[in-house]
């Protein structure tokens, strides 16, 4: 149709070299010998990406003929990390890019160092998000990512004498090179006003009469598969003010004015919202959700779908999959425009909708289940807001037809919630919503149907099933652990990297003395790699040859964080006392990386209590360096990348029910780390694949803690029975840790002592007793290496690509579009 082919740079040396040159001079307008490092990122950036363009045309124009169903995966955050070294292991062409860079007097690993990561996520749910799209574009599955374009990603975290303090993210400041904005495919998104009903030529219906609106600008970003000519796309959304935005305020004469109502509407895109756990409630998150979910609905229909389409066969070309209950307002918005706007009946549009949507749900914690005030929900979507209305009402009439009389049942079923105040339980509306509902690990699953959502998988047994999450090989092994990558593939092949249960070949190299040496040189050069970034980054020191014991997550009270202070500090306090040799046990290095919500007092207490520990542990002559803590502030993907190779000892360790998932568990195995854990969300699963004999389980198990929670636990109790906790406690509490004062740590202490709601005081002795078989462990160097060894094998189910085979067989039944 005359458009004339796209070709990508050749893929060579000489290619390369011209291409990035040609992008220094008439890209960035900089001549080599004048470009800073960031011009010549920002030129590397643009051409790698020329690589990817004629196969992201290419795939757009292959799915699109092929008519074929594709998946919208609807997520609030992508914790994306850096594009620059994806797209070069995606492309092959790492080592043309490094020689031809290098006959340049360039180093390649200066330039990766310019990217900033965008950090458009919180944690597990974000970087889930971007694991799964990596895969469906690896898979050849169409799949389009929709979500928003925070301007603030997740705050950098720093330190002020061991205290943390927030920094703005600004991520763009120094250009933007992956993204490709849209402004001319724009959408208008409308919020507030009131409902109205008119005459539709004899049938009565109810139009929005909407207050104002803002636009979302698409912005797209590609998501290359691995090696295998496909590129995906990532499309996330930034609000702008509309012209009738400008024009009311601009005509009547307030300039000034007219200019603060754009910023007006520029904030919903602003920042991300840094709490994980407890909802806040606030209207501008409430915009962000049904901004970003309006504009992707629209955009779906109105741009991905052919210009004919009959929305009747919607089911057959889309699955929303709603990434927790964030994106749930879609449900209403797509009820919304099939009646009200394309007119259909209220049953007919619901079939529809019913089919289109799927949600998966993240959390076990009850306070961390979103409900939104009818108040505030009436407010600013009045119509969504009746539609949630119908949807309950039909609901509940269905439930009476089947529970006729159990009129508690009811109550406990609606959508909407009378205490404390009205408002809309979003999971619920979900459930009703969605053609099926899954947890992220089978444990979650499991208690999604029994404690959960247990009246909803008795009315749908068959709504409900589990996928096991699962993390992208490419970034989390081939991109982060070169070393391992080139070990493994000498082992097996290279087919490894897309198909990950081919790990399980190397199992009989366990047995191998050659193989384990080359095995332990793997990661004493990735512990080199990590004491050179830290040293670097934060001037920090790593002891040599200690055994490497991390613990990098969230900062939650449920995940316990906590238990491995007092480990830590019992260990001090047994050897300051003379009652612990230092020189008896294996050096530990005990890193940690989390970051707090900036309004989580309790979390920024236990980062404190942490940083502290290290700085009086760290400098005791006593200890003999046996123990050493070290902190990084700013933990990120860009981190993970350098910190899970090299570790020796995973920690994870929350309360038995509370994780959902976990998915750096994951990660670490696949990087041959042993773990230390709880018998929660996938640690089940990891623990039943690499065999008891290598992962060290502790603590209570789920129907255990019910009892001891039932039976009226007093941590108390545990604090006075037991010798060694009952010291750990008391040192932090007489201020060893705060230069003496007593006050500091006292709310952590007092916590422990009273309330203690995540059991960090029954699990402790389980606990110590099973570092300790760590520590005995460590001290055989084969046994060791075999175990991690046959971690590393017999991790391979963990591959997100897995993940995403479950998804397609039991949820979206899409499939791959091949080449014809
Ligand atoms: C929850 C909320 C609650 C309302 C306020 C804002 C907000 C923002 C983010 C979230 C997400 C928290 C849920 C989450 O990240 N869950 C984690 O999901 C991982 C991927 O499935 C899983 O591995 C972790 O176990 C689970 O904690």
């Amino acid at each position: 149709n005359g458009t004339a082919p796209v070709t990508a740079p050749q893929h060579s040396v000489e290619g390369f070299v011209k291409e990035f040159l040609r992008e220094l001079h008439f890209g960035q307008g900089v001549t080599l010998a004048r470009a800073s490092d960031n011009d010549q990122y920002l030129a590397l950036a643009r051409t790698v990406r020329e690589y990817l363009m004629a196969r992201w045309l290419e795939t757009l124009r292959r799915q699109f003929d092929a008519q074929a169903k594709s998946v919208a995966y609807l997520s609030a955050e992508y914790l994306l990390g850096r594009q620059l070294d994806n797209a070069l292991i995606a492309t092959d062409l790492t080592e043309i890019v490094e020689e031809g860079l290098a006959s340049l007097g360039i180093d390649l690993a200066t330039l990766r160092e310019q990217e900033v990561e965008p950090g458009l996520g919180n944690g597990g749910l974000g970087r889930l998000a971007a694991c799964f799209v990596d895969s469906l574009a690896t898979m050849s599955v169409p799949c389009i990512g929709y979500g928003i374009r925070y301007e603030y990603g997740i705050f950098r975290q720093t330190f002020v004498d061991g205290w943390q303090v927030e920094q703005p993210d600004t991520w763009l400041s120094l250009g933007a090179p992956w993204e490709f904005p849209h402004p001319e495919h724009s959408v208008p998104v409308h919020f507030g006003g009131h409902t109205e009903t008119y005459d539709d030529g004899g049938v009565e219906r109810t139009r929005w009469v909407p207050a104002w609106d803002v636009l979302g600008v698409p912005y797209n970003y590609m998501v290359p598969g691995y090696q295998n000519g496909r590129v995906n796309t990532l499309r996330l959304w930034s609000a702008r003010a509309t012209k009738a935005f400008d024009l009311q305020i601009f005509n009547s004469g307030e300039y000034v004015d007219a200019v603060r109502a754009q910023t007006f509407a520029e904030n919903i895109s602003k920042v991300l919202y840094p709490e994980d756990s407890t909802p806040q409630g606030k209207e501008l998150r409430l915009q962000q959700q049904y901004f970003f979910v309006a504009c992707s609905i629209r955009d779906f229909v109105e741009n991905v779908l052919p210009e004919d389409f009959d929305l009747h066969d919607l089911p057959e070309r889309i699955i929303f999959q709603l990434n927790d209950t964030h994106p749930v307002i879609a449900v209403p918005e797509l009820m919304r425009i099939l009646v009200d706007e394309k007119k259909w009946d209220w049953d007919e549009a619901w079939a529809v909708t019913q089919k289109c949507f799927a949600y998966t749900c993240h959390t076990l914690l009850p306070e961390a289940l979103e409900v939104w005030p009818v108040e505030l929900l009436g407010r600013l979507l009045p119509r969504h807001l009746e539609i949630i209305y119908r949807i309950n009402d039909d609901f509940l009439a269905e439930v009476a037809q089947r529970f006729p009389g159990d009129e508690l049942r009811l109550r406990r079923m609606s959508i909407i919630a009378e205490h404390p105040e009205r408002s809309v339980r979003m999971a619920y509306l979900a459930t009703v919503a969605g053609a099926k509902v899954n947890g992220v690990a089978e444990l979650h699953s499991q208690l999604l149907r029994d404690k959960v959502l247990p009246d909803f998988s008795e009315y749908w047994p068959d709504k409900f099933t589990n996928v096991t999450n699962g993390v992208t090989p490419r970034r989390f092994v081939r991109l982060a652990n070169p070393a391992l990558s080139e070990l493994i593939t000498d082992a097996v092949g290279p087919g490894w990297v897309t198909d990950l249960e081919r790990l399980r070949e190397m199992e009989p190299l366990a047995d191998d003395a050659e193989f384990r040496e080359r095995f332990r040189a793997v990661k004493a050069h990735n512990k080199d790699r990590l004491n050179a970034l830290l040293q670097r980054r934060d001037g920090i020191t790593l002891p040599a040859d200690a055994m490497l014991d991390v613990m990098v997550k969230r900062l939650h009270e449920y995940k316990r964080q906590t238990l491995k202070v007092l480990h830590i500090v019992s260990q001090y306090e047994r050897i300051v006392s003379g009652e612990l040799d230092p020189t008896s046990i294996p050096r530990r290095v005990f890193a940690f990386g989390a970051k707090a919500a900036p309004g989580y007092k309790m979390a920024k207490q236990i980062i404190g209590l942490i940083n502290h520990v290290g700085a009086v542990v760290n400098t005791d002559p006593r200890v003999q360096g046996a123990l050493t803590v070290v902190f990084p502030p700013n933990y990120n993907v860009t981190l993970a990348e350098t910190l899970i190779p090299a570790a020796d000892l995973s920690e994870q360790i929350s309360l038995a029910g509370k994780e959902a998932s976990g998915t750096g568990n994951m990660k670490f195995a696949l990087n041959g780390a042993l773990t230390i854990g709880t018998d929660d969300g996938a640690n089940v699963e990891i623990r039943q694949l690499v065999g008891d004999d290598h992962f060290f389980l502790f603590g209570l198990l789920e129907p255990q803690v019910e009892q001891v929670v039932a039976a009226g636990y007093e941590p108390s109790r545990y604090y006075e029975e037991n010798r060694t906790l009952r010291r750990a406690i008391d040192l932090i509490a007489s201020g060893a840790f705060a230069n003496g004062d007593r006050k500091v740590f006292e709310p952590i202490v007092s916590n422990l002592l009273h309330e203690d709601r995540f059991l960090v005081l029954a699990d402790f002795q389980s606990y110590v007793e099973a570092q300790e078989r760590v520590d005995a462990a460590y001290l055989d160097t084969e046994g060791w290496t075999r175990s991690a060894i046959l971690n590393v094998a017999r991790s391979g189910f963990f591959s997100s690509d897995r993940s995403m085979w479950d998804y397609i067989d039991r949820i979206w039944h899409a499939q791959p579009v091949v080449a014809r």
